[in-house]
């Protein structure tokens, strides 16, 4: 893939907007985000039919910008929406399996810590999630943060290796990131919070 396509990698879910997330998800894309992940999830977030109706809403906007659309997870709505990856975390579908399904579609795996490192079939994936970086309120189940030096490892074994940090980032802490190596940044609440995106993502 594209390292690029990772800078600045906007994720989002209902659960996670005061207002439509249509809305947000157009001033986030006008904004400058390179790429979009669907993961609708956790406390409130919206299931069958009403979960697809917003994930066909969000895929055209993403669409008619030609922003990549990414779905956390979900490999059946996957293919009902026709995305152009999937993100999976540890304990979601094995990449070998979401693999086989998707041989042409992007795959993104998060990777917390040294033995999730090892034991990933990292030759199947197209990038790696890193985190959480910093703390988050955001994920309900989020492990303990791992911190820059987690990027910095990951780069020095791996420097071909496409790497988006996720986890409590924001547009005053980003840098660091970046600096330890990632080619992107993973945000949710910062942007979605955000009293004003524009500045926001620009400052990112
Ligand atoms: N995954 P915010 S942390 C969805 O560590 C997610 O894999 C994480 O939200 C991981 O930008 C996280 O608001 C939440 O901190 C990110």
């Amino acid at each position: 893939m594209k390292r690029e396509l990772l800078r600045k990698y906007f994720i989002m879910g209902s659960q996670n907007c005061d207002r439509d997330p249509r809305e947000i998800l157009i001033d986030a894309i006008k904004s400058g985000i390179t790429i979009f992940q669907y993961r609708e999830k956790g406390e409130g977030a919206l299931v069958g039919e009403e979960k697809v109706k917003l994930g066909h809403d969000l895929r055209e906007i993403c669409r008619r910008h030609q922003i990549p659309f990414i779905i956390n997870d979900d490999v059946e709505l996957a293919e009902t929406l026709n995305v152009d990856g999937i993100h999976v975390g540890q304990d979601d579908e094995s990449v070998d399996l979401v693999r086989k399904r998707y041989p042409d579609k992007m795959i993104g795996l998060s990777i917390s810590n040294e033995s999730e490192l090892e034991s990933s079939r990292l030759e199947l994936i197209d990038y790696i999630g890193a985190g959480p970086v910093f703390d988050t309120g955001t994920k309900e189940d989020a492990k303990k943060p791992v911190g820059v030096k987690w990027i910095q490892h990951i780069r020095d074994q791996y420097p071909d290796l496409p790497i988006v940090g996720i986890g409590g980032i924001n547009d005053t802490n980003a840098q660091q990131v970046i600096q330890a190596g990632a080619d992107g940044v993973a945000i949710i609440s910062a942007i979605t919070q955000s009293p004003d995106i524009y500045a926001t993502v620009q400052r990112l």
